[in-house]
Order: structure tokens, then C-alpha cells, then sequence
């Protein structure tokens, strides 16, 4: 066992951190008020190679392990979460799902572009009617030969209005079940596809959430990733590595909740002393601290199986329900913790609260992690 982070880490570290107070800090809480993309900081974090950070360099990564990715993303969502998910759809869900298992032609058409950030992805699997019941797609992909007409609706689509690149999961022989499910890469613009209004967003509000509407879209058969009926297992896998990315982003949540407070709970006197001088405020941070350090803990495991190697199917379930639930409890004290400056925007945890309610969410809810994670502690 060796607890200790390389160098290479710590650098990573800390220009994720900088990249964090320096571009995400400024104007995070105006962004939030307008919804508004950081699409400047989307740019940059791309030019700095943290949109493809797993990514081999000859598909223009920066080759890195996962380690890295959720260091990244920890400093990164402890400022500014509507960024973070974009860096955590893109590495996990598109260039880390394209490389394990598309074409060679496939990644040289799109994972070079989308590992440089020179464009953007999206993952396409939540329907009006099929979130959490990922096998029930109603979206259709009808085979004809050599190519695929694509119908249907997804919803709450990450990116949805942004991206270039879709992996768009949809149903072709409803007879086979999920294996009758295939993904296939949609480009923007492609007649019949449809970008429907943004969402108005609880938390995350900077991050560009769509529905998408496909009318008879022509998808050539070259678009399909893997075999013929490999779509809900090329979901399947992608989404287990993504869920070690959102538990990094609930970590980062709770850890720059738990920072703020920490600050201001020595600053904010109350009865003739700084508040972290009253026990109840102290206990509390120490409840906080004991909670990060053990999601820390889970997550770098998690992702430290992914570089072994081994499965990390349970080890990414229980980061991201543990991860997540930290992330919501953490925020809610933080903002019990400044009071009335926690209720108003300008003291930033507020902004976490409702941020750190979409990890309990998305890529699985915690409900989800509890079928993969009671599966797996049942089956033997
Ligand atoms: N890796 C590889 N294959 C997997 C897998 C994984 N992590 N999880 C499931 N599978 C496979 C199963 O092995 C099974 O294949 P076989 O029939 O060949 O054995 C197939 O997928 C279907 O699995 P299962 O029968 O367990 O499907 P269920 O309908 O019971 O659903 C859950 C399984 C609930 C785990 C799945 O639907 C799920 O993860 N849902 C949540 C989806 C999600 O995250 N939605 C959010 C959208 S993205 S924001």
C-alpha cells in the first residue's frame, strides 16, 4: 500500500487547482444566474489537455491514468461544477467509451478531435421513459442495410446543445432486449437531428442541458460502435467508469464547501469569539473532514482499479453513492455553518448545495448504485 501521490500528481494537482481559481472563479456565480456555458474555460481546459486526459497521445490525450482525471476533477468541481461535468462527460462517457471500444476509423474521425477539445461530446442514453431503466429504449435505430434511421427523444442530455459528437444509444430488435441495443455516433447537424430547448436547471445551472429529437435520421452503418447488439453493454461499461468521474465531482463539491466554511468559521465572530471556537460549529467541521477524507479514499481507489486493470463496477458504485451523499450533507451544513451569508449568493455554497444535488442523480441514482452494489454483494 502507498498512500503517497507522485510528483506527476501533484502537478496536476495543482495546475487544476490554479486553472480552478484563476479562469472557473471569475464570474462562477454570474454564469450559474444566467445559465450561461463557460464555453472560454471549456476552450482553455481543452487546450490544456484535460478534456482527453485519459487518452492515449496518439489520439491527441494527454495519456494520463485515472488517478489523475479524478485529482483534476476533485480541484476543478470545488469551484465550478458546470464545468467539471462537461470535463467528466467528455473524458468518461466519450473519449474513454470511443477508445475501449470504437473502430480505428472511428477514433481517427473523432476521438482526436474530441481529445483535444477541438470539439465536444455527448452520451445519449436517458429517455423520457427510460432513465434508470436503461434497457426499456424507445428510441429506434432501424437496420437497412448500410445504414441505421434513427427516431426518438433523449432527455437531459449533458452538452446536448454544444457538442459536436454524439454516442447515442438506441433500440434495433426490440425482440433480442438489450442485446438488440446498439450505440451509435451522431454528428451535428445531420438531417432529422433536432436540438429541443435547455433545461432550467435546479443546480449545474452553466452546463448546456438539451432534449434531442431525431426524425429519420440516416446514421451509416460505419457509426455503429462494436458489434451489432453492443449498445447497452458499450453503456454499461462507459457509464461504470464515468460514475468514478461524478464520485471525483462530489468530492470536489464537499471538499470546496467544507474549505469555505473552514475559512469563514475562523473569520465570522459570534458571543466574543471566531464561530470554529464554539463546539457545535466545530464538531461539524470535523464530521465534514472525517466524511471527505473517506470519499477521498473510496474514489482513488476506485480509479486506482481502473488503471490495475481489475473491475471497478462496485468499487465506482459505492465512491459514487457514498461520494454524493457527502457532497449534499457537506454543502447543507457549509451553508448552516455562514447562516444568513449562506442563504445569498455571493458567499458561493449555496451555488454547491444545489449543485451537489445532480451527483445523487445522474449516471445512476443512488438507488441505481444500490441495485449494482446489493447485485454484487448477493450474488455469491
Ligand atoms: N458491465 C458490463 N455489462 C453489464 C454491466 C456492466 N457494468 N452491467 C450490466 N451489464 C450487462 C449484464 O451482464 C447483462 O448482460 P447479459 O444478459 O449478457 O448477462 C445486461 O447488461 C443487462 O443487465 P441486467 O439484466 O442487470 O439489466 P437490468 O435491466 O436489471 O439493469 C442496471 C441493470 C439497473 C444496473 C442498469 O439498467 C443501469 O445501470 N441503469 C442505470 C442507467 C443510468 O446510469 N442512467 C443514467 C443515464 S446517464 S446520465
Amino acid at each position: 500500500m502507498d498512500f503517497s501521490l507522485s510528483e506527476e500528481h501533484l502537478m496536476i494537482r495543482q495546475a487544476a487547482r490554479d486553472f480552478a481559481q484563476n479562469e472557473l472563479l471569475p464570474g462562477v456565480i454570474e454564469r450559474d444566474d444566467a445559465q450561461k456555458f463557460p464555453a472560454e474555460q471549456i476552450k482553455k481546459l481543452g487546450e490544456l489537455g484535460f478534456l482527453g486526459m485519459m487518452t492515449d497521445t496518439k489520439y491527441n490525450g494527454s495519456g494520463m491514468d485515472t488517478l489523475s482525471y479524478v485529482i483534476a476533477m476533485e480541484e476543478l468541481s470545488k469551484v465550478d461544477a458546470s464545468a467539471s461535468v462537461v470535463v467528466s462527460v467528455n473524458n468518461s462517457l466519450v473519449c474513454w467509451g470511443l477508445e475501449a471500444f470504437a473502430s480505428e476509423e472511428q477514433k481517427q474521425k473523432y476521438l482526436t478531435r474530441l481529445a483535444s477539445g477541438e470539439v465536444i461530446g455527448a452520451f445519449c442514453l436517458s429517455e423520457p421513459e427510460a432513465g434508470s431503466d436503461a434497457t426499456s429504449q424507445k428510441t429506434t435505430a432501424i437496420d437497412k442495410g448500410d445504414h441505421y434511421i434513427l427516431n426518438g427523444t433523449k432527455n437531459w442530455i449533458t452538452n446536448g446543445g454544444t457538442a459536436d459528437t454524439y454516442l447515442v444509444i438506441a433500440q434495433t430488435d426490440k425482440e433480442k432486449g438489450h442485446k438488440g441495443i446498439n450505440a451509435l455516433i451522431v454528428e451535428k447537424g445531420m438531417p432529422g437531428f433536432e436540438i429541443g430547448p435547455k433545461e432550467n436547471k435546479l443546480g449545474i445551472r452553466g452546463s448546456d442541458t438539451h432534449s434531442l429529437n431525431f426524425n429519420d435520421v440516416k446514421i451509416p452503418k460505419e457509426n455503429r460502435i462494436g458489434e451489432d447488439g453492443f449498445g447497452f453493454k458499450f453503456a454499461m461499461k462507459t457509464l461504470a467508469g464515468g460514475r468514478i468521474g461524478i464520485a471525483a465531482q462530489a468530492l470536489g463539491i464537499a471538499a470546496g464547501a467544507y474549505e469555505l466554511a473552514l475559512k469563514y468559521s475562523k473569520e465570522r465572530k459570534a458571543f466574543g469569539t471566531e464561530i470554529a471556537n464554539h463546539q457545535a460549529i466545530a464538531f461539524k467541521l470535523a464530521d465534514m473532514h472525517v466524511q471527505i477524507e473517506a470519499v477521498r479514499n473510496l474514489v482513488y481507489k476506485s480509479a486506482w482499479e481502473k488503471d490495475q486493470g481489475l473491475n471497478y463496477d462496485l468499487s465506482g458504485a459505492i465512491a459514487k453513492l457514498y461520494a454524493s451523499k457527502v457532497a449534499m450533507d457537506t454543502t447543507i451544513e457549509a451553508v448552516q455553518i455562514h447562516g444568513g451569508n449562506g442563504f445569498v449568493k455571493d458567499y458561493h455554497v449555496e451555488r454547491l448545495m444545489r449543485d451537489a444535488k445532480i451527483t445523487q442523480i445522474y449516471e445512476g441514482t443512488s438507488e441505481i448504485q444500490k441495485i449494482v452494489i446489493s447485485r454484487s454483494i448477493l450474488k455469491d
